[in-house]
Protein backbone atom coordinates (compact mmCIF):
# COMPACT_ATOMS: atom_id res chain seq x y z
CA UNK A 1 0.00 0.00 0.00
CA UNK A 2 1.81 3.17 -1.15
CA UNK A 3 1.17 5.96 1.31
CA UNK A 4 2.16 9.85 0.95
CA UNK A 5 5.37 10.70 2.92
CA UNK A 6 5.82 14.13 2.58
CA UNK A 7 4.21 15.80 5.61
CA UNK A 8 3.78 19.31 4.95
CA UNK A 9 3.12 19.51 1.15
CA UNK A 10 0.84 22.41 -0.29
CA UNK A 11 -1.42 20.76 -2.10
CA UNK A 12 -4.28 22.03 -4.26
CA UNK A 13 -7.36 19.99 -2.23
CA UNK A 14 -7.06 17.94 1.00
CA UNK A 15 -10.38 15.36 1.10
CA UNK A 16 -10.98 14.36 4.60
CA UNK A 17 -11.99 10.49 4.55
CA UNK A 18 -11.84 7.52 2.18
CA UNK A 19 -15.31 6.24 2.25
CA UNK A 20 -17.68 6.19 -1.22
CA UNK A 21 -17.40 10.09 -1.16
CA UNK A 22 -14.07 10.51 -0.50
CA UNK A 23 -12.73 8.30 -3.06
CA UNK A 24 -14.75 9.35 -5.60
CA UNK A 25 -14.05 13.06 -4.94
CA UNK A 26 -10.34 11.77 -5.23
CA UNK A 27 -10.88 10.02 -8.17
CA UNK A 28 -12.59 13.04 -10.20
CA UNK A 29 -10.33 15.86 -8.81
CA UNK A 30 -7.17 13.82 -9.29
CA UNK A 31 -8.53 13.41 -13.34
CA UNK A 32 -8.86 17.75 -13.56
CA UNK A 33 -4.98 17.90 -13.18
CA UNK A 34 -5.42 18.56 -9.66
CA UNK A 35 -2.72 17.47 -6.78
CA UNK A 36 -5.09 16.12 -4.14
CA UNK A 37 -4.62 14.10 -0.77
CA UNK A 38 -7.02 12.41 0.80
CA UNK A 39 -6.56 11.35 4.94
CA UNK A 40 -8.16 8.59 6.44
CA UNK A 41 -8.36 7.89 9.70
CA UNK A 42 -8.56 4.27 8.94
CA UNK A 43 -6.28 1.53 7.98
CA UNK A 44 -8.59 0.99 4.42
CA UNK A 45 -11.19 2.65 2.68
CA UNK A 46 -14.51 2.20 3.02
CA UNK A 47 -15.94 4.87 5.67
CA UNK A 48 -18.72 3.52 7.05
CA UNK A 49 -18.24 -0.01 5.78
CA UNK A 50 -14.56 -0.15 7.14
CA UNK A 51 -16.08 0.60 10.41
CA UNK A 52 -19.81 -1.65 10.97
CA UNK A 53 -18.55 -4.93 10.71
CA UNK A 54 -21.48 -5.99 13.06
CA UNK A 55 -22.50 -9.23 12.79
CA UNK A 56 -26.14 -8.97 10.26
CA UNK A 57 -24.17 -5.60 8.52
CA UNK A 58 -26.01 -5.17 5.06
CA UNK A 59 -27.21 -2.37 2.85
CA UNK A 60 -30.60 -1.60 2.71
CA UNK A 61 -30.04 -0.13 -0.84
CA UNK A 62 -30.45 -3.10 -3.62
CA UNK A 63 -26.99 -4.03 -4.54
CA UNK A 64 -27.48 -3.40 -8.38
CA UNK A 65 -28.05 0.49 -7.51
CA UNK A 66 -26.52 1.15 -4.56
CA UNK A 67 -22.72 1.29 -6.11
CA UNK A 68 -21.08 3.72 -8.82
CA UNK A 69 -22.92 4.85 -12.07
CA UNK A 70 -19.82 6.86 -12.98
CA UNK A 71 -17.86 3.99 -14.86
CA UNK A 72 -19.83 1.93 -17.29
CA UNK A 73 -16.70 -0.96 -17.21
CA UNK A 74 -16.78 -0.64 -13.40
CA UNK A 75 -21.01 -1.28 -13.60
CA UNK A 76 -20.15 -4.11 -16.43
CA UNK A 77 -17.47 -6.18 -14.24
CA UNK A 78 -18.23 -6.44 -10.51
CA UNK A 79 -20.78 -9.10 -9.62
CA UNK A 80 -23.47 -8.74 -6.36
CA UNK A 81 -24.17 -11.99 -4.94
CA UNK A 82 -27.30 -10.84 -3.21
CA UNK A 83 -30.41 -8.16 -3.24
CA UNK A 84 -28.47 -6.35 -0.44
CA UNK A 85 -24.75 -6.59 -0.35
CA UNK A 86 -23.49 -7.85 2.96
CA UNK A 87 -20.83 -5.41 4.35
CA UNK A 88 -17.88 -7.82 3.35
CA UNK A 89 -18.63 -7.92 -0.31
CA UNK A 90 -19.33 -4.01 -0.61
CA UNK A 91 -15.82 -3.60 1.14
CA UNK A 92 -14.91 -5.81 -1.09
CA UNK A 93 -16.36 -3.84 -3.94
CA UNK A 94 -14.74 -0.62 -2.75
CA UNK A 95 -10.96 -2.06 -1.99
CA UNK A 96 -12.06 -3.03 -6.00
CA UNK A 97 -12.62 0.35 -6.81
CA UNK A 98 -9.57 1.57 -5.08
CA UNK A 99 -7.05 -1.17 -6.95
CA UNK A 100 -8.77 -0.08 -10.14
CA UNK A 101 -8.70 3.58 -9.75
CA UNK A 102 -4.98 3.69 -8.61
CA UNK A 103 -6.21 5.74 -5.52
CA UNK A 104 -4.51 4.33 -2.44
CA UNK A 105 -1.28 6.45 -3.93
CA UNK A 106 -2.67 9.77 -2.57
CA UNK A 107 -4.46 8.35 0.18
CA UNK A 108 -2.90 8.39 3.67
CA UNK A 109 -4.13 6.08 6.07
CA UNK A 110 -4.55 5.81 10.34
CA UNK A 111 -4.73 9.47 10.26
CA UNK A 112 -7.23 11.56 11.71
CA UNK A 113 -7.89 15.20 10.96
CA UNK A 114 -8.15 16.99 13.86
CA UNK A 115 -8.47 20.83 12.69
CA UNK A 116 -8.39 23.27 9.59
CA UNK A 117 -8.07 26.94 9.28
CA UNK A 118 -8.77 29.17 6.65
CA UNK A 119 -5.55 31.23 6.59
CA UNK A 120 -7.36 34.61 5.24
CA UNK A 121 -3.96 36.49 4.43
CA UNK A 122 -2.95 33.29 2.03
CA UNK A 123 -6.39 32.13 1.40
CA UNK A 124 -5.73 28.44 1.87
CA UNK A 125 -6.79 25.93 4.19
CA UNK A 126 -4.28 24.99 6.72
CA UNK A 127 -4.80 21.04 7.62
CA UNK A 128 -3.55 19.03 10.39
CA UNK A 129 -3.35 15.77 11.50
CA UNK A 130 -2.95 13.07 14.48
CA UNK A 131 0.07 12.16 12.76
CA UNK A 132 1.95 15.64 12.90
CA UNK A 133 0.85 16.36 8.91
CA UNK A 134 0.62 20.70 8.76
CA UNK A 135 -0.41 20.88 5.11
CA UNK A 136 -1.27 23.87 2.78
CA UNK A 137 -4.35 23.42 0.33
CA UNK A 138 -7.24 25.84 -1.50
CA UNK A 139 -10.16 23.56 -1.11
CA UNK A 140 -10.79 20.78 1.45
CA UNK A 141 -13.90 18.44 0.64
CA UNK A 142 -15.33 16.97 4.04
CA UNK A 143 -15.95 13.45 2.74
CA UNK A 144 -16.75 12.66 6.69
CA UNK A 145 -19.95 10.46 6.23
CA UNK A 146 -23.19 11.49 7.69
CA UNK A 147 -23.26 8.54 10.00
CA UNK A 148 -19.46 8.13 10.91
CA UNK A 149 -19.11 9.90 14.31
CA UNK A 150 -20.74 6.76 16.48
CA UNK A 151 -22.40 7.46 19.83
CA UNK A 152 -22.25 5.34 23.42
CA UNK A 153 -24.72 6.70 25.95
CA UNK A 154 -23.01 8.04 29.08
CA UNK A 155 -24.10 5.36 31.86
CA UNK A 156 -22.62 5.02 35.39
CA UNK A 157 -20.22 2.19 35.53
CA UNK A 158 -19.22 1.28 32.61
CA UNK A 159 -15.95 1.63 32.65
CA UNK A 160 -16.65 -1.33 36.03
CA UNK A 161 -17.59 -3.95 33.53
CA UNK A 162 -15.44 -7.08 33.73
CA UNK A 163 -16.84 -8.49 30.88
CA UNK A 164 -16.43 -7.04 26.89
CA UNK A 165 -18.13 -4.31 25.14
CA UNK A 166 -18.88 -3.14 21.63
CA UNK A 167 -20.02 -0.48 19.25
CA UNK A 168 -22.25 -1.34 16.31
CA UNK A 169 -19.96 1.32 14.27
CA UNK A 170 -16.58 0.45 15.55
CA UNK A 171 -16.71 -3.59 15.25
CA UNK A 172 -13.36 -4.98 16.02
CA UNK A 173 -11.97 -6.54 12.56
CA UNK A 174 -11.41 -9.75 13.74
CA UNK A 175 -14.70 -10.67 14.78
CA UNK A 176 -16.77 -11.55 17.89
CA UNK A 177 -17.61 -15.02 18.71
CA UNK A 178 -20.52 -14.63 21.18
CA UNK A 179 -21.06 -18.50 21.29
CA UNK A 180 -22.04 -19.59 24.69
CA UNK A 181 -22.02 -16.01 26.12
CA UNK A 182 -24.82 -13.95 27.84
CA UNK A 183 -24.69 -10.73 25.30
CA UNK A 184 -27.39 -7.26 25.86
CA UNK A 185 -27.68 -5.47 23.34
CA UNK A 186 -28.89 -1.71 24.13
CA UNK A 187 -30.43 -0.45 20.76
CA UNK A 188 -33.36 -1.30 18.61
CA UNK A 189 -32.44 0.98 15.54
CA UNK A 190 -31.20 -0.53 11.88
CA UNK A 191 -28.13 -2.15 13.53
CA UNK A 192 -29.78 -3.64 16.63
CA UNK A 193 -32.39 -4.84 14.54
CA UNK A 194 -29.57 -6.25 11.53
CA UNK A 195 -27.48 -7.79 14.45
CA UNK A 196 -30.40 -8.83 17.05
CA UNK A 197 -31.00 -11.94 15.03
CA UNK A 198 -27.55 -12.82 13.92
CA UNK A 199 -26.22 -12.62 17.57
CA UNK A 200 -29.64 -14.45 18.92
CA UNK A 201 -28.81 -17.51 16.85
CA UNK A 202 -24.71 -17.41 18.52
CA UNK A 203 -25.30 -16.19 21.98
CA UNK A 204 -26.50 -18.41 24.82
CA UNK A 205 -28.54 -16.11 25.86
CA UNK A 206 -29.32 -12.31 24.34
CA UNK A 207 -31.06 -9.29 26.26
CA UNK A 208 -32.52 -6.81 23.94
CA UNK A 209 -32.96 -3.61 25.93
CA UNK A 210 -35.55 -1.32 23.58
CA UNK A 211 -36.03 2.05 24.40
CA UNK A 212 -38.19 2.78 21.61
CA UNK A 213 -39.78 0.08 19.34
CA UNK A 214 -39.51 0.63 15.82
CA UNK A 215 -41.04 -0.22 12.50
CA UNK A 216 -39.14 -2.79 10.47
CA UNK A 217 -39.78 -4.44 6.85
CA UNK A 218 -38.82 -7.34 5.80
CA UNK A 219 -35.63 -7.47 3.45
CA UNK A 220 -36.70 -10.18 1.71
CA UNK A 221 -32.85 -10.66 1.04
CA UNK A 222 -31.94 -13.38 -1.41
CA UNK A 223 -28.98 -14.36 -3.64
CA UNK A 224 -29.30 -12.41 -6.91
CA UNK A 225 -29.58 -14.87 -10.26
CA UNK A 226 -26.89 -14.05 -12.65
CA UNK A 227 -29.52 -14.05 -15.91
CA UNK A 228 -31.82 -11.28 -13.64
CA UNK A 229 -28.27 -9.54 -12.70
CA UNK A 230 -27.37 -10.06 -16.82
CA UNK A 231 -30.41 -7.95 -17.26
CA UNK A 232 -29.82 -5.02 -15.49
CA UNK A 233 -26.35 -4.62 -16.46
CA UNK A 234 -27.75 -4.52 -20.79
CA UNK A 235 -29.86 -1.52 -19.11
CA UNK A 236 -27.94 -0.40 -16.87
CA UNK A 237 -27.93 3.41 -18.42
CA UNK A 238 -31.87 3.48 -18.32
CA UNK A 239 -31.97 2.45 -14.15
CA UNK A 240 -29.47 4.81 -13.07
CA UNK A 241 -31.49 7.53 -15.25
CA UNK A 242 -34.87 6.59 -13.54
CA UNK A 243 -33.05 6.72 -10.41
CA UNK A 244 -31.91 9.66 -10.68
CA UNK A 245 -35.01 11.18 -11.71
CA UNK A 246 -36.85 9.16 -8.52
CA UNK A 247 -37.59 11.09 -5.53
CA UNK A 248 -34.93 9.00 -3.32
CA UNK A 249 -32.75 8.57 -6.05
CA UNK A 250 -33.42 4.85 -6.52
CA UNK A 251 -35.31 3.71 -9.63
CA UNK A 252 -38.73 3.22 -8.19
CA UNK A 253 -42.24 4.77 -10.00
CA UNK A 254 -43.62 7.76 -7.90
CA UNK A 255 -47.01 6.85 -6.55
CA UNK A 256 -49.69 8.72 -7.46
CA UNK A 257 -52.91 7.99 -5.37
CA UNK A 258 -53.32 8.89 -1.72
CA UNK A 259 -53.87 6.81 0.84
CA UNK A 260 -57.32 7.26 1.69
CA UNK A 261 -58.49 7.44 -1.57
CA UNK A 262 -58.19 3.44 -1.87
CA UNK A 263 -60.93 1.46 -0.06
CA UNK A 264 -59.91 -0.52 3.09
CA UNK A 265 -59.83 -3.85 1.36
CA UNK A 266 -57.72 -2.64 -1.27
CA UNK A 267 -54.96 -0.73 0.50
CA UNK A 268 -54.54 -3.50 3.11
CA UNK A 269 -54.20 -5.88 -0.39
CA UNK A 270 -51.48 -3.29 -1.42
CA UNK A 271 -49.45 -3.26 1.71
CA UNK A 272 -49.64 -6.94 2.10
CA UNK A 273 -47.91 -7.23 -1.18
CA UNK A 274 -45.03 -4.60 -0.69
CA UNK A 275 -44.78 -6.53 2.26
CA UNK A 276 -44.06 -9.96 0.55
CA UNK A 277 -41.98 -8.02 -1.77
CA UNK A 278 -39.83 -6.68 0.52
CA UNK A 279 -37.18 -3.78 1.15
CA UNK A 280 -37.61 -0.07 1.79
CA UNK A 281 -38.98 1.58 -0.82
CA UNK A 282 -42.03 -1.29 -1.79
CA UNK A 283 -43.78 0.16 1.23
CA UNK A 284 -42.82 3.77 2.00
CA UNK A 285 -44.04 4.35 -1.91
CA UNK A 286 -46.76 2.70 -1.69
CA UNK A 287 -49.16 6.18 -1.59
CA UNK A 288 -47.30 9.77 -2.13
CA UNK A 289 -49.11 10.79 1.31
CA UNK A 290 -47.48 8.75 3.92
CA UNK A 291 -45.37 11.31 5.12
CA UNK A 292 -47.45 14.19 4.88
CA UNK A 293 -50.77 12.89 6.36
CA UNK A 294 -51.15 11.59 9.39
CA UNK A 295 -54.27 10.07 8.85
CA UNK A 296 -53.05 7.90 5.85
CA UNK A 297 -49.39 7.50 7.64
CA UNK A 298 -51.74 5.62 10.59
CA UNK A 299 -53.08 3.19 8.02
CA UNK A 300 -49.31 1.97 7.30
CA UNK A 301 -48.05 2.20 10.78
CA UNK A 302 -51.26 -0.21 11.54
CA UNK A 303 -50.54 -2.73 8.60
CA UNK A 304 -47.40 -2.91 10.03
CA UNK A 305 -48.15 -2.88 13.83
CA UNK A 306 -50.57 -5.63 13.18
CA UNK A 307 -47.87 -8.15 11.39
CA UNK A 308 -45.78 -7.47 14.65
CA UNK A 309 -48.69 -9.28 16.81
CA UNK A 310 -48.91 -11.92 14.04
CA UNK A 311 -45.17 -12.72 14.06
CA UNK A 312 -44.63 -12.28 17.98
CA UNK A 313 -46.22 -15.09 19.74
CA UNK A 314 -46.24 -13.35 23.74
CA UNK A 315 -48.52 -10.63 23.24
CA UNK A 316 -46.84 -8.83 25.93
CA UNK A 317 -43.35 -9.27 24.41
CA UNK A 318 -45.51 -8.13 21.06
CA UNK A 319 -47.22 -5.04 22.41
CA UNK A 320 -43.81 -3.73 24.02
CA UNK A 321 -42.14 -4.11 20.32
CA UNK A 322 -45.26 -2.07 18.77
CA UNK A 323 -44.16 1.27 17.90
CA UNK A 324 -46.80 3.40 19.03
CA UNK A 325 -44.83 7.10 19.38
CA UNK A 326 -44.01 8.55 16.00
CA UNK A 327 -45.37 7.65 12.82
CA UNK A 328 -44.44 5.26 10.28
CA UNK A 329 -41.06 6.28 8.24
CA UNK A 330 -40.28 9.77 10.59
CA UNK A 331 -37.62 7.48 11.81
CA UNK A 332 -35.85 5.81 8.96
CA UNK A 333 -37.70 2.70 8.91
CA UNK A 334 -35.52 -0.52 9.56
CA UNK A 335 -35.34 -3.69 6.79
CA UNK A 336 -34.67 -6.91 8.58
CA UNK A 337 -33.94 -10.59 8.25
CA UNK A 338 -36.12 -12.30 10.90
CA UNK A 339 -35.97 -9.09 13.28
CA UNK A 340 -39.56 -10.29 15.50
CA UNK A 341 -39.20 -14.15 15.08
CA UNK A 342 -36.30 -13.46 17.06
CA UNK A 343 -37.99 -12.39 20.05
CA UNK A 344 -40.19 -16.26 19.69
CA UNK A 345 -36.50 -17.91 20.26
CA UNK A 346 -36.17 -19.14 24.48
CA UNK A 347 -33.17 -17.60 24.66
CA UNK A 348 -34.10 -13.89 23.92
CA UNK A 349 -35.50 -11.81 26.78
CA UNK A 350 -36.60 -8.42 25.86
CA UNK A 351 -36.16 -5.04 28.14
CA UNK A 352 -38.86 -2.57 27.98
CA UNK A 353 -36.54 0.89 29.15
CA UNK A 354 -39.48 2.78 29.26
CA UNK A 355 -41.11 0.77 32.19
CA UNK A 356 -37.50 -0.31 33.81
CA UNK A 357 -35.28 2.40 32.51
CA UNK A 358 -31.41 1.58 32.88
CA UNK A 359 -29.69 2.91 36.36
CA UNK A 360 -25.59 1.91 35.57
CA UNK A 361 -23.60 -1.03 34.64
CA UNK A 362 -22.35 -2.90 37.15
CA UNK A 363 -19.19 -5.41 36.77
CA UNK A 364 -21.65 -8.44 35.93
CA UNK A 365 -23.47 -6.53 33.63
CA UNK A 366 -26.59 -4.29 33.52
CA UNK A 367 -28.51 -2.65 36.16
CA UNK A 368 -32.50 -1.31 35.53
CA UNK A 369 -35.20 -0.42 37.82
CA UNK A 370 -35.97 -3.98 37.32
CA UNK A 371 -33.16 -5.86 38.78
CA UNK A 372 -29.43 -6.49 37.09
CA UNK A 373 -29.05 -8.64 34.22
CA UNK A 374 -26.21 -10.63 34.31
CA UNK A 375 -23.99 -10.21 31.21
CA UNK A 376 -20.89 -11.44 29.64
CA UNK A 377 -20.65 -8.67 26.76
CA UNK A 378 -22.72 -5.93 25.83
CA UNK A 379 -23.60 -4.02 22.50
CA UNK A 380 -24.23 -0.55 21.57
CA UNK A 381 -26.25 -0.15 18.90
CA UNK A 382 -26.90 2.98 20.24
CA UNK A 383 -26.05 4.87 16.81
CA UNK A 384 -24.34 8.45 15.53
CA UNK A 385 -24.35 11.64 15.90
CA UNK A 386 -25.97 11.91 12.42
CA UNK A 387 -24.49 14.32 9.74
CA UNK A 388 -22.89 17.43 11.99
CA UNK A 389 -21.28 15.37 14.08
CA UNK A 390 -18.48 13.93 11.79
CA UNK A 391 -17.37 17.77 10.96
CA UNK A 392 -17.79 19.41 14.35
CA UNK A 393 -15.47 16.87 15.50
CA UNK A 394 -12.60 18.29 13.84
CA UNK A 395 -11.80 21.65 14.69
CA UNK A 396 -12.85 23.58 11.16
CA UNK A 397 -12.14 27.71 11.20
CA UNK A 398 -12.93 30.08 8.69
CA UNK A 399 -12.85 33.41 8.35
CA UNK A 400 -11.61 35.48 11.34
CA UNK A 401 -10.64 32.33 12.75
CA UNK A 402 -14.43 31.87 13.46
CA UNK A 403 -14.97 27.86 14.44
CA UNK A 404 -17.39 25.91 12.44
CA UNK A 405 -18.88 24.79 16.30
CA UNK A 406 -19.66 28.66 17.08
CA UNK A 407 -21.21 29.23 13.42
CA UNK A 408 -23.57 26.27 13.64
CA UNK A 409 -24.41 26.42 17.76
CA UNK A 410 -28.20 26.48 16.84
CA UNK A 411 -27.92 23.93 14.17
CA UNK A 412 -26.15 23.46 11.00
CA UNK A 413 -26.55 26.47 8.29
CA UNK A 414 -25.07 25.74 4.64
CA UNK A 415 -26.01 26.96 1.71
CA UNK A 416 -27.28 23.34 -0.81
CA UNK A 417 -25.26 21.27 2.29
CA UNK A 418 -22.70 21.63 0.14
CA UNK A 419 -20.74 25.30 1.66
CA UNK A 420 -21.17 27.46 4.49
CA UNK A 421 -20.67 30.92 4.49
CA UNK A 422 -17.69 32.22 6.18
CA UNK A 423 -15.74 29.00 5.29
CA UNK A 424 -13.92 29.79 1.63
CA UNK A 425 -13.31 26.83 -0.54
CA UNK A 426 -14.95 24.23 1.55
CA UNK A 427 -17.27 21.54 0.03
CA UNK A 428 -18.95 19.66 2.18
CA UNK A 429 -20.13 15.99 0.39
CA UNK A 430 -23.66 15.07 1.80
CA UNK A 431 -23.74 17.61 4.32
CA UNK A 432 -27.34 18.87 6.17
CA UNK A 433 -29.62 20.76 4.23
CA UNK A 434 -28.75 17.99 1.17
CA UNK A 435 -30.87 14.88 -0.21
CA UNK A 436 -28.17 12.61 1.71
CA UNK A 437 -29.60 10.21 4.02
CA UNK A 438 -33.18 9.97 2.85
CA UNK A 439 -31.47 9.04 -0.75
CA UNK A 440 -29.46 6.67 -2.16
CA UNK A 441 -26.04 7.65 -0.82
CA UNK A 442 -24.16 6.92 -3.76
CA UNK A 443 -25.95 8.75 -6.49
CA UNK A 444 -26.10 11.35 -3.56
CA UNK A 445 -22.14 11.50 -3.39
CA UNK A 446 -21.48 11.56 -7.08
CA UNK A 447 -23.74 14.54 -7.77
CA UNK A 448 -22.17 16.37 -5.60
CA UNK A 449 -18.51 15.22 -6.58
CA UNK A 450 -19.39 16.21 -10.02
CA UNK A 451 -21.00 19.20 -8.96
CA UNK A 452 -17.40 20.19 -7.13
CA UNK A 453 -15.10 19.31 -9.70
CA UNK A 454 -17.06 21.00 -12.21
CA UNK A 455 -17.32 24.12 -9.77
CA UNK A 456 -13.64 24.12 -9.30
CA UNK A 457 -12.81 24.08 -13.43
CA UNK A 458 -14.72 26.62 -13.34
CA UNK A 459 -13.07 29.01 -11.51
CA UNK A 460 -10.07 27.78 -13.31
CA UNK A 461 -12.03 28.57 -16.43
CA UNK A 462 -12.04 32.18 -15.09
CA UNK A 463 -9.28 32.33 -13.79
CA UNK A 464 -11.21 32.79 -9.99
CA UNK A 465 -9.10 31.32 -6.64
CA UNK A 466 -12.21 30.96 -4.29
CA UNK A 467 -15.76 30.44 -3.66
CA UNK A 468 -17.90 31.08 -1.07
CA UNK A 469 -21.51 31.03 0.06
CA UNK A 470 -23.28 34.20 0.48
CA UNK A 471 -25.03 35.02 3.78
CA UNK A 472 -28.35 35.53 1.85
CA UNK A 473 -28.16 32.61 -0.24
CA UNK A 474 -27.57 30.56 2.57
CA UNK A 475 -29.87 32.29 4.59
CA UNK A 476 -32.83 31.29 2.61
CA UNK A 477 -31.96 27.65 1.94
CA UNK A 478 -32.31 26.97 5.64
CA UNK A 479 -35.51 28.66 5.50
CA UNK A 480 -36.61 26.87 1.89
CA UNK A 481 -35.00 23.23 4.28
CA UNK A 482 -37.19 24.04 6.95
CA UNK A 483 -40.23 25.05 5.33
CA UNK A 484 -40.19 21.61 3.56
CA UNK A 485 -39.38 20.15 6.73
CA UNK A 486 -42.28 21.55 8.66
CA UNK A 487 -44.45 20.14 6.01
CA UNK A 488 -44.25 16.37 6.34
CA UNK A 489 -44.24 14.36 9.07
CA UNK A 490 -40.96 13.97 10.03
CA UNK A 491 -40.15 16.78 12.96
CA UNK A 492 -42.91 14.55 15.00
CA UNK A 493 -40.56 11.73 15.51
CA UNK A 494 -37.19 12.02 18.11
CA UNK A 495 -35.07 10.94 15.89
CA UNK A 496 -31.60 11.60 14.76
CA UNK A 497 -32.83 13.23 11.39
CA UNK A 498 -34.08 15.55 14.29
CA UNK A 499 -30.75 15.30 16.10
CA UNK A 500 -32.74 14.08 18.93
CA UNK A 501 -30.74 11.14 19.89
CA UNK A 502 -28.01 13.36 21.28
CA UNK A 503 -28.40 15.12 24.60
CA UNK A 504 -27.62 18.99 23.98
CA UNK A 505 -28.15 18.95 20.21
CA UNK A 506 -30.03 21.21 18.44
CA UNK A 507 -33.67 20.03 17.10
CA UNK A 508 -33.39 20.74 13.56
CA UNK A 509 -34.42 18.62 10.73
CA UNK A 510 -31.11 18.17 8.93
CA UNK A 511 -31.31 16.20 5.40
CA UNK A 512 -33.63 18.44 2.71
CA UNK A 513 -36.90 16.33 1.93
CA UNK A 514 -37.89 17.75 -1.18
CA UNK A 515 -36.35 14.78 -3.48
CA UNK A 516 -33.15 14.54 -5.37
CA UNK A 517 -34.33 15.66 -8.78
CA UNK A 518 -35.53 18.67 -7.00
CA UNK A 519 -32.37 19.16 -5.39
CA UNK A 520 -30.46 18.02 -7.90
CA UNK A 521 -31.95 20.54 -10.56
CA UNK A 522 -31.23 23.37 -7.85
CA UNK A 523 -27.71 22.97 -8.22
CA UNK A 524 -27.35 22.64 -11.64
CA UNK A 525 -29.48 25.67 -12.06
CA UNK A 526 -27.14 27.21 -9.59
CA UNK A 527 -24.02 26.73 -11.78
CA UNK A 528 -25.28 27.58 -15.06
CA UNK A 529 -26.10 31.19 -13.82
CA UNK A 530 -22.50 31.25 -12.83
CA UNK A 531 -22.96 30.01 -9.46
CA UNK A 532 -25.61 31.68 -7.87
CA UNK A 533 -25.85 32.60 -4.02
CA UNK A 534 -22.25 32.51 -4.10
CA UNK A 535 -19.34 35.25 -4.30
CA UNK A 536 -16.27 34.03 -6.13
CA UNK A 537 -12.77 36.00 -6.38
CA UNK A 538 -9.40 35.74 -6.93
CA UNK A 539 -7.69 35.23 -3.43
CA UNK A 540 -5.06 37.17 -2.36
CA UNK A 541 -2.92 34.65 -2.17
CA UNK A 542 -2.54 33.24 -5.78
CA UNK A 543 0.95 33.64 -6.08
CA UNK A 544 1.04 30.80 -3.24
CA UNK A 545 -0.45 28.06 -5.72
CA UNK A 546 1.53 25.15 -6.26
O1 LIG B 1 -28.70 3.98 15.17
P1 LIG B 1 -30.14 4.59 15.53
P2 LIG B 1 -28.35 2.79 14.16
N1 LIG B 1 -30.35 4.02 26.16
O2 LIG B 1 -29.86 5.96 16.04
C1 LIG B 1 -31.11 3.52 21.17
C2 LIG B 1 -27.99 3.75 8.99
N2 LIG B 1 -27.80 2.32 9.01
O3 LIG B 1 -26.88 2.58 14.22
O4 LIG B 1 -34.95 5.38 19.54
C3 LIG B 1 -31.08 3.15 25.47
O5 LIG B 1 -31.07 4.44 14.45
C4 LIG B 1 -32.11 4.32 20.40
O6 LIG B 1 -33.29 4.47 21.14
P3 LIG B 1 -34.29 5.73 20.84
C5 LIG B 1 -29.48 4.05 8.90
O7 LIG B 1 -29.66 5.25 8.21
C6 LIG B 1 -28.12 1.66 7.87
O8 LIG B 1 -29.18 1.63 14.41
O9 LIG B 1 -33.38 6.94 20.72
N3 LIG B 1 -31.20 3.12 24.16
C7 LIG B 1 -32.25 3.46 19.15
O10 LIG B 1 -33.09 2.37 19.37
C8 LIG B 1 -29.84 4.17 10.35
O11 LIG B 1 -31.02 4.87 10.60
C9 LIG B 1 -28.03 0.31 7.83
O12 LIG B 1 -35.17 5.77 22.01
C10 LIG B 1 -30.51 4.05 23.49
C11 LIG B 1 -30.82 2.95 18.95
O13 LIG B 1 -30.18 3.04 20.21
C12 LIG B 1 -28.62 4.85 10.90
O14 LIG B 1 -27.53 4.27 10.22
C13 LIG B 1 -27.63 -0.40 8.93
C14 LIG B 1 -29.69 4.99 24.10
C15 LIG B 1 -30.04 3.76 17.96
O15 LIG B 1 -30.63 3.66 16.71
C16 LIG B 1 -28.41 4.70 12.39
O16 LIG B 1 -28.73 3.37 12.76
C17 LIG B 1 -27.30 0.29 10.08
C18 LIG B 1 -29.63 4.96 25.52
N4 LIG B 1 -28.90 5.83 26.20
C19 LIG B 1 -27.38 1.65 10.10
N5 LIG B 1 -29.13 5.77 23.18
C20 LIG B 1 -28.41 -0.37 6.59
O17 LIG B 1 -28.06 0.00 5.49
C21 LIG B 1 -29.59 5.33 21.98
N6 LIG B 1 -30.42 4.28 22.17
C22 LIG B 1 -29.29 -1.48 6.72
Amino acid sequence: MSTPTDRSRSLDVVVVGAGFGGLYALHRLRGLGLSVRVYEAGSGVGGTWYWNRYPGARCDVESLEYSYSFSQELEQEWDWSERYAPQPEILRYIDHVADRFDLRRDIQFDTRVTAAAFDETLGRWRVTTDQGDDVSARFCVMATGCLSAATTPDIPGLQSFQGDWFHTGQWPHEGVDFSGKRVGIVGTGSSGIQSIPVIARQASNLVVFQRTPNFSLPARNEPLAPDAQAQVKAGYGALRDAARGSFSAIAVSAPTELALEVDPAERRRRYEAAWARGGLMSMTTTFRDLILDKAANDTAAEFIRSKICEIVDDPDVARVLTPTDHPFATKRPCLDTGYFETFNRDNVTLVDLRQTPITEIVPTGIRTTGGVHELDCIVFATGFDAMTGPLLRIDIRGRGDRPLRDKWSAGPRTYLGIATAGFPNLFILTGPGSPSVLSNMVMAIEQHVDWIADCLSYLGAHGLDAIEATVDAEDAWVDHVNQLAGATLFPRANSWYMGANVPGKPRVFLPYVGGFPQYRSTCDAVAAEGYRGFGLTAAAAAAERP
